[in-house]
């Protein structure tokens, strides 16, 4: 059995250290080109886990530059243009692939600039790719290439590179600066916390796995939904925080997982709801920077990451917890993570 997901998994923070590296290369034509889209709205986007990165970095872009940014999947834009674009609008589109060749992708970079005339700023993990030869200009994470079906290092690294395009933008020196210690955080989180990670993935009273994250959190918490779907073919779910008691709460029980992907803006309303949840007699994993009296009185477990980073830098540091979940619940299936069911590693129509 090939063992790429979990090298990929454990590589993490090596590829953002080369990650940071190649994009501070490429600083000079960028604080030049984001200068010239000021005012333009940013559309992020991608499919499966590449939309997933659309939304948290949509979020990150618009809080840490003050401007307007959207993350949609790329089969919207596909199908309703007119639901994204506004004939009057100016816009920077950001096609984000591992690949590059993703079909709903490719076309959409190629409609967007030959018949829109907008702008295009790929983010892939090949440069060579043919969605890297449609876009006007591109950023490569080539640190983050993938052998695995699933995507995990190139997520992680990718969103890496949204947050220093951010950073650049804004000039946020401090920003900046706390991103550059995120391989050293991630080295030191992953040694910490891998076995706790066996410990749930491996636990089979659980039948479901939910998690929740608000605002930047929400496309990690999906993305964390979709690890575990794919390498263990396990039930599970994503929503906003505050969205989980609007119904969907109606399944939580003992044999439910329920992580929650901590913010700070929102702490008193998360640790009200772990507090729910926690009475309806779920399972809570909370993932956060510093716990909680709350936290320590709800949670089943705390992965507290003790970083000090700001909730717009630390977001990667969760990831490699939830994709460590998955790939376990796998191996405790009796499935290979390699080589997950139904799946291939570029979805080509
Ligand atoms: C997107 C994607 C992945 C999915 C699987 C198939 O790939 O849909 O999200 O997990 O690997 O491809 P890409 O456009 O980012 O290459």
């Amino acid at each position: 059995m090939s063992k790429a997901t979990i090298k990929e998994i454990l590589a993490q923070p090596e590829a953002w250290k080369e990650t940071l590296k190649d994009i501070g290369r490429e600083r000079e034509w960028l604080i030049k080109y984001l200068r010239e889209i000021n005012g333009h709205e940013l559309i992020f986007t991608g499919c499966g886990t590449s939309y997933h990165l659309a939304l948290s970095g949509a979020s990150i872009y618009s809080k840490i530059t003050n401007g307007k940014a959207r993350g949609v999947p790329a089969s919207d834009i596909l199908i309703f243009p007119d639901m994204i674009f506004t004939k009057n609008g100016k816009y920077l589109t950001v096609p984000i692939s591992r690949s590059g060749t993703t079909t709903e992708t490719v076309r959409v970079a190629q409609f967007i600039k030959e018949k829109l005339g907008i702008e295009t700023l790929g983010i892939s993990c090949y440069g060579d790719s043919k969605l890297s030869g449609i876009c006007n200009r591109k950023l490569i994470a080539s640190a983050a290439a993938e052998e695995s079906v699933v995507m995990t290092k190139s997520f992680t690294s990718m969103l890496l590179v949204i947050q220093m395009i951010s950073a650049i933008k804004s000039g946020d020196k401090d920003y900046e600066k706390q991103l550059q210690s995120l391989p050293e955080e991630g080295e030191r989180i992953i040694d910490k916390y891998q076995s706790i990670a066996k410990e749930f993935g491996e636990d089979d009273k659980l039948n479901k796995f939910i998690y929740l994250g608000q605002g930047p959190f929400y496309g990690l918490a999906s993305e964390s939904m979709l690890k575990i779907k794919e390498m263990s073919c396990s039930n599970s779910e994503a929503y906003h925080c505050l969205e989980f008691r609007h119904g969907p709460k109606s399944i939580a029980d003992n044999k439910a997982l329920v992580t929650m992907l901590s913010s700070d803006s929102g702490e008193d309303y998360e640790d009200a709801l772990l507090k729910d949840i926690k009475e309806l007699g779920a399972r809570t994993l909370v993932l956060c920077d510093k716990a909680t009296e709350e936290k320590l009185n709800s949670a089943d477990y705390i992965v507290e990451l003790d970083s000090g980073l700001s909730e717009y830098a630390r977001l990667i540091l969760y990831m490699p917890i939830t994709q460590l979940i998955g790939y376990y619940r796998a191996l405790s299936k009796g499935l290979d993570p390699d080589s997950p069911k139904n799946l291939t590693q570029v979805v080509e129509l």
